[in-house]
């Protein structure tokens, strides 16, 4: 298997989303979590974004943490000095490149682009410090530069260089064409950020990894700029269910019962609510409902869940009142309440259950009570 890192984002790309605000004590909180769960990389913003935040780099890298923390610069001498001089080791650097950008930020040329890159790069080796380039909007730069800028860096001695897709536009296929030309002139490492525009974040992530990626960044629930990046809980479900030697490697690499709580933590400082299709953690991701499902995952979870939730210590829900429902799964919730009831009275109730629910919204409550009443014979009063 290719293996590949995690670089969690959520403490720089996830503070650029609409809402987010961390105090420093959440940063910290989050970055301990973070570290708890396993990810190898955990990317803070650029010091020279506020006072507090240059604080915080210096809190954040001093936590003694076994992550690599990584600071989010632009590609220039003074904010490369000034991450160092936080205390910072792992320089992560980008500048634009598709000339949708270049005119809007740096307007340098492609020579200039590569000797300020390099002046960095000499920088950081010298003290060092582990160091990124990355090619801001990737996908919509010349191909052309990106070999050129790419393959001379890696040459150089860069050692990792990002494949950033800014504005989330690359179809998948595209992703993995784009990383194999790549993969093919470089030496060095290789990340991948993309944002979630065209909703193929993890898709394009996973291409990614088979086009030669070695590192992908992602943040918590996916915050970021607009409508965000790849998800870290969305990342390792894609990642768990590939096959049995990545699955067997994510367990035991992962701590992943720290997923739903870090989640909670980040929805909170980010002012959003965890949806309830959320990948592993939203509310219906394990939740079952008609009949030949329950009937089946009663007797073999596998049978519609390539997750075990367990594994992510998060828990199973079959929802059994309701007109899709099956005598089997009436049965097991007569064996819930410790009824001892008959076949044919199971069946009655699942009957009774599947015509009053053909008229309105029943409950659990309603199911138990139908079951009572096959059982002891008493009459109740549904309303
Ligand atoms: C941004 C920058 C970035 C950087 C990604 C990277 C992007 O637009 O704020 O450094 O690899 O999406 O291009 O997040
Ligand atoms: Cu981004």
């Amino acid at each position: 298997e290719p293996v590949f890192k995690i670089i969690d984002t959520t403490l720089r790309e996830g503070e650029q989303f609409a809402t987010t605000f961390f105090t420093t004590e959440d940063k910290r909180v989050i970055a301990q979590m973070l570290d708890d769960l396993g990810v190898e990389y955990i990317e803070v913003m650029n010091p020279l974004a506020s006072a507090q935040t240059a604080k915080d780099c210096e809190i954040i890298s001093s936590m003694g943490l076994k992550a690599k923390i990584a600071s989010h610069v632009r590609c220039n001498m003074v904010d490369v000095k000034e991450a160092i001089n936080r205390g910072i080791t792992v320089i992560h650097m980008y500048m634009a490149t598709s000339p949708a950008l270049k005119k809007f930020s740096h307007g340098k040329n492609l020579r200039e682009i590569i000797e300020a890159a390099k002046e960095a790069i000499t920088y950081c080796k010298e003290r060092n410090v582990e160091v990124r380039f990355s090619c801001e909007d990737t996908f919509r730069s010349d191909l052309a530069d990106l070999l050129e800028i790419y393959s001379t860096l890696s040459e150089f001695g860069v050692d990792r260089i990002g494949l950033a897709d800014t504005v989330g536009v690359a179809s998948p296929l595209q992703v993995l064409d784009t990383v194999r030309r790549i993969a093919r002139v470089v030496t060095c490492e290789i990340g991948y950020h993309t944002h979630n525009d065209t909703g193929c974040c993890i898709a394009n992530a996973l291409l990614a990894l088979q086009g030669g990626v070695t590192h992908i960044d992602t943040s918590v629930l996916g915050i970021g700029e607009r409508n965000g990046i790849t998800p870290l809980g969305g990342f390792l479900a894609r990642m768990y269910t590939y096959n049995a030697g990545y699955k067997s490697m994510i367990i035991e690499r992962y701590n992943l019962r720290v997923l739903k709580p870090l989640e909670e933590y980040v929805s909170h400082c980010a002012g959003v609510d965890i949806p309830f299709n959320n990948y592993v953690t939203g509310w219906s991701a394990f939740t079952h409902k008609a009949g030949v499902h329950s009937k089946a995952v009663l007797q073999n979870p596998s049978s519609y869940e390539v997750i075990c939730p367990d594994d992510f210590g998060v828990s199973r829900d079959i929802k059994l009142a309701h007109r899709l429902t099956g005598w089997n799964a009436v049965g097991e919730r007569s064996t819930q309440l410790g009824l001892d009831l008959s076949e044919s009275s199971i069946k009655e109730a699942a009957k009774f259950i599947k015509t009053l629910a053909d008229t309105k919204k029943v409950d659990l409550e309603m199911l138990d009570k139908a079951l009572q009443n096959v059982g002891g014979g008493r009459p109740v009063n549904y309303g």
